[in-house]
């Protein structure tokens, strides 16, 4: 990544009245292998939308190599990533996210799941970081619907692959994206950069691990930010705005941010877990028990159109509440 100058960095957004916060503790933290999970992932979906998980079972030789294989990407020259071609909707991504302004202090990968990707382009490691990369996306796709499946029982739903049979399907729209957060040399009067701005997700669910940087912070019901104590073992999991819809509010997305950190590089790797493009998104009618659905009707195609037409920080859900 090139480094900025410090007029360019003023484009750059930083946290207004930004107050230190604590890391916190009060994270729920999931045991995958305990009879509880179930319970616990319901309980932390519907009080924060964010939970950490451990004895996850995707292998620490795949996550730290494929990392490692990250990381050599990311310090390859400007001109050999942007081999890669941009993110439209996949690529090699560098300080601009999106298509509508919005602008971080990071670079990142966006790969669709689903798709072959060309890696010849991406330099003598290609075909090594071609195939870490699968079989790390097939132990998270793993982990992702075992845990939908113990939130559909924690549910008491009958149809235990409600949520886990859409990424499963050949058409689930799911992707897969490596932020790097280089180490930000620029603080203004104490302040840190946004590296990625505040939004919440749009797909099913999302599964976020990272070296050991903070910066990531989630939005609390009570208006506050948290910092994420970083823990390089642990998936972070968050509620995406369709699975607030499926569960008619119950679960809410997690609104979420990542901060810059003026020392270390901060490495993540996030899988987005979404539903086949014509799915329809609605409220499962196992949950109404007589109420009212929330939300009009949309297909993951109409919600996915208005995401990309969107800024990062809007409310996307909004054009679809009923008031
Ligand atoms: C947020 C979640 C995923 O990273 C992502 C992002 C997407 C992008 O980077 O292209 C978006 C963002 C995300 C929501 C609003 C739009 C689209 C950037 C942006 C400004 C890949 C996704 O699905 O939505």
């Amino acid at each position: 990544m090139v480094l900025l100058s410090k007029a360019t960095t003023e484009q750059y957004s930083y946290i207004k009245n930004y107050m230190p916060t604590a890391f916190s503790s009060t994270i729920p933290v999931v045991d995958l292998s305990k009879p509880d999970a179930k319970t616990l992932i319901v309980k932390a979906c519907e009080e924060f939308g964010f939970f950490k998980v451990i004895n996850h079972g995707v292998p620490m030789e795949t996550i730290s190599q494929l990392e490692s294989e990250a990381f050599k990407f990311f310090s390859m020259p400007l001109n050999e990533k942007e081999k890669v071609g941009p993110p439209k909707p996949y690529g090699y991504g560098s300080k601009k996210i999106g298509h509508n302004g919005d602008v971080g202090w990071v670079e990142y990968l966006l790969l669709n799941t689903n798709q072959e990707h060309n890696f010849s382009v991406y330099g003598k490691n290609a075909e090594k970081f071609r195939c870490l990369l699968n079989s790390y996306m097939s132990s998270v796709r793993k982990m992702a619907c075992e845990i939908l499946e113990l939130m559909a029982e924690g549910l008491k739903i009958q149809q235990k692959n409600v949520f886990s049979k859409l990424l499963m399907d050949k058409e689930s729209d799911s992707v897969f994206r490596v932020n790097h957060y280089p180490a930000c040399p620029e603080l203004v009067n104490g302040q840190n950069m946004i590296g990625f701005g505040e939004h919440t997700d749009p797909q099913i669910i999302s599964l976020l691990r990272s070296n050991n940087t903070s910066g990531l912070q989630i939005f609390l019901r009570d208006g506050n930010w948290i910092s994420v104590p970083p823990d390089h073992k642990s998936f972070f999991i968050n509620v995406g705005d369709s699975l607030q819809v499926m569960t008619n509010g119950r679960f809410r997305s997690v609104k979420h941010r990542v901060l810059t950190n003026g020392f270390k590089s901060r490495l993540s790797m996030i899988y987005f877990g979404g539903p086949p493009l014509s799915e329809k998104i609605v409220p499962l009618s196992s949950l109404m028990k007589g109420k009212e659905s929330l939300y009009k009707e949309f297909t993951w195609f109409e919600y996915k159109n208005l995401t990309y037409a969107s800024r990062l920080a809007d409310n996307r859900l909004g054009h679809f509440e009923r008031i």
